[in-house]
């Protein structure tokens, strides 16, 4: 399969590795303090790397007014990756998740107490920054915040649920994920002063490519491998999280209902291998693979609406990229069913 599933290659933007350098330093920097636990703590998943996308969309979008990165861009991007720190701490928790980007997640070597607080530290810094970079940002991100507990409300809420339908998934993932991929965006625009028009158009591609970003995860989850994925496949059908390919899956007619009576409840590896199979060779892939399509067209079309320049080519490059990389991913999984199945 070609597909880039830690995104490493998929996902880089063309920001400058001087500006990346600043980005790292100034993210240390921000939690840095005089408590040597709490330092180890909060540096851990900085640590451990990530792909860093948000903050390259901050960087990037700032780069439409063509002028040098800031450093209230540089803080700008920070703010959000401390964010979305902190919402991978406080999520692992909740999943009880032994691993996150490749190494121990900070709960399974701190325990519950210190992995909430340390998130609620990122947050607390997160919210600094936001303050000095004045009341529009802080607002923003201040709401961008409510919206990804919204998100996670919503998906906890529906946990289990067989008969979750799609205007919940998508409201939720607009919510847990879209919503700071768009703020990430918006960020750029705003701190490097784009026209209120080219924050606008910004702030919708990071909301679409947001939701393609998500739905991605979620067909990969369960067509990738375990060496892929870094953690086995299934998770999310495991965990009860019904995501858009096991509601297309669950409305395919050859496999809908059998699959219907093995959802409802906590998985084992045995009949959670068997579920992800069903979604694996049902239509709801390639369906899902194409509401990805049609939210990376939106995205496509936002970044065009942007000025034409090299900056919106390389979105709208990204954003179909991506699309790309997972209708691929699709159609490799699609080979390998047909395969298995004679
Ligand atoms: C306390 C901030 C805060 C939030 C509380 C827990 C929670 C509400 C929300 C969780 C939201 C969440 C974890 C959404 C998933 C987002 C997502 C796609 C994460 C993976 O992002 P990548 O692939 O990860 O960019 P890396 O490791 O590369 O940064």
């Amino acid at each position: 399969m070609s597909l880039a599933v830690n995104g490493s290659d998929l996902f880089a933007l063309p920001v400058a590795e001087a500006d990346l350098a600043r980005l790292e330093e100034c993210l240390r920097a921000s939690v840095r303090g005089d408590d040597p636990f709490l330092n180890e703590v909060a540096t851990h998943l900085i640590s451990a790397g990530g792909k860093r996308i948000r903050p390259a969309l901050t960087l990037t979008a700032a780069e439409l007014s063509r002028s040098d990165i800031s450093d209230e861009s540089i803080l700008g991007g920070v703010s959000v990756e401390l964010v979305h720190l902190a919402s991978l701490y406080h999520d692992d928790v909740m999943d009880e998740a032994v691993r996150r980007r490749s190494v121990e997640s900070v709960n399974a070597r701190w325990g519950n107490l210190v992995a909430i607080v340390a998130g609620d530290f990122l947050l607390a810094r997160s919210a600094e920054i936001a303050a000095a970079l004045g009341p529009e940002i802080a607002s923003l991100l201040a709401s961008t915040l409510a919206r990804l507990c919204q998100g996670q409300v919503a998906e906890v809420r529906s946990a289990y649920q067989v008969s979750r339908d799609e205007k919940d998934y998508l409201g939720a993932i607009s919510n847990k994920t879209a919503a700071l991929m768009s703020t990430a965006c918006r960020i750029g625009g705003l701190t490097s002063r784009l026209s209120r028009p080219g924050v606008e158009n910004l702030t919708a591609f990071g909301e679409s490519f947001g939701m393609l970003f998500q739905i991605r995860d979620d067909v990969l989850d369960v067509i990738a491998s375990e060496e892929e994925l870094g953690k086995p496949p299934g998770q999310d059908l495991a965990e009860g999280v019904y995501t858009l390919p096991v509601q297309r899956a669950l409305s395919d007619l050859r496999v809908g209902q059998h699959l219907s009576g093995m959802l409802g409840h906590p998985l084992g590896p045995d009949e959670r291998e068997r579920a992800r199979q069903l979604v694996a060779g049902s239509e709801g892939i390639a369906e899902a693979a194409l509401v990805a399509r049609q939210y990376a067209e939106e995205a496509t079309a936002a970044a065009r609406r942007l000025d034409g320049g090299p900056v919106s080519e390389r979105l709208a490059r990204l954003a179909n990229d991506v699309a790309c990389d997972l209708c691929q991913a699709a159609e490799g999984a699609r080979s390998r069913f047909e395969e298995m199945a004679g």
